[in-house]
């Protein structure tokens, strides 16, 4: 058997840290070779190999490719939805340009598998809010969601046309004590749990009754390696894959932090990011996950706000 070795690209992000130290421990440190525009991540020191490489830089990831003799690519590089309102262009050409290059590449090397993660951007307001189904209306509004949306058809395509076995998860909000998320609409998630310690008070650029589907990080990683270990006869779309685990509201997850810490307080000054958030789901339907690769959430809101308040107050 033909034992794999694995290149990340953004292996410092909010995903790509966990995904890195989580591969590592199921296929050995040598076997994943992780990479970022960025320096190093602490976390990732000394786990492993590391290479800073910039993912629009084709050559320099072809040749990367070929001196580790890489088997499977996970393209976790990408700006999210709220740093793509402040620079569309930017955003459209990282996030479309890198997964052009990577699938191109992916057919021409004879790569096994790949990875690209999408979202719940890719859904938009005229599509239904609850229980979203796996296959429904998708008219993305920002260009973070219209990214996503075209890179799920573009995987589509390649798999279709060439054969690729490409693999993708449309992600709700993901949370995690680990490695901080940046530009996201979701982020305030985080941030929450960190002002609650460090002040004990919160101002949420999302109103209070804002609903959106989160997810425990924890839950986030198990999902996309269970995806990439399931056999390919058993998935029945190459689009993304709708998952979910959790919804809350600001008013919600403050509610959860005040059962360990009485005194937080939390107020809103909602600003760009509530049209964004207001134009995604409440929840999402994952039944189709379930059925094909078994999928099922681990962590709820309140597990989540234990492990997170545990961890980040050490
Ligand atoms: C964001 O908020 O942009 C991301 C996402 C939901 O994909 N966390």
């Amino acid at each position: 058997m033909k034992s794999e070795k694995i290149l990340l690209l953004g292996s410092c992000g909010q995903i790509g840290v966990e995904l890195t130290l989580a591969l590592r421990a199921q296929y050995g440190n040598d076997a994943v070779i992780a990479t970022d525009i960025k320096e190093e991540h602490p976390l990732l020191k000394g786990s492993g190999p590391f290479y800073q490489v910039d993912v629009m830089d084709i050559n320099a990831v072809l040749a990367l490719v070929k001196k580790e003799s890489i088997t499977q690519i996970y393209l976790l590089a990408a700006l999210l939805s709220a740093t793509g309102e402040k620079m569309p262009l930017k955003a459209w050409d990282i996030n479309m340009t890198s997964l052009l290059q990577i699938l191109e590449l992916s057919v021409q090397e004879k790569i096994a598998k790949v990875y690209w993660p999408s979202s719940i951007a890719v859904f938009g307001s005229t599509t239904p809010k609850q229980a979203t189904p796996q296959k429904t209306i998708v008219e993305p509004e920002t260009v973070y969601g219209i990214s996503k949306y075209a890179g799920e058809n573009w995987c589509q395509y390649y798999a279709k046309r060439y054969g690729l076995d490409v693999r993708s998860i449309r992600y709700p909000g993901l949370i995690s004590w680990k490695s901080l998320p940046g530009g996201g609409t979701t982020d305030y998630a985080v941030d929450i749990y960190l002002q609650a310690l460090a002040q004990k008070k919160y101002t949420c650029f999302l109103s209070e009754h804002t609903y959106l589907p989160m997810m425990y990080m924890d839950d986030a990683i198990r999902a996309t390696i269970e995806l990439m270990e399931a056999p390919a006869a058993q998935l029945t779309t190459r689009l993304a894959y709708n998952i979910a685990a959790m919804s809350f509201s600001p008013k919600e997850i403050a509610a959860s932090i005040q059962q360990h810490i009485p005194d937080f307080t939390i107020d809103y000054a909602p600003d760009f990011r509530q049209q964004i958030a207001d134009g995604w789901p409440q929840s999402i339907d994952d039944s189709l996950a379930q059925k094909d690769w078994n999928w099922k959430a681990a962590f709820d809101l309140e597990k989540m706000t234990a492990t997170m308040l545990e961890n980040l107050s050490k």
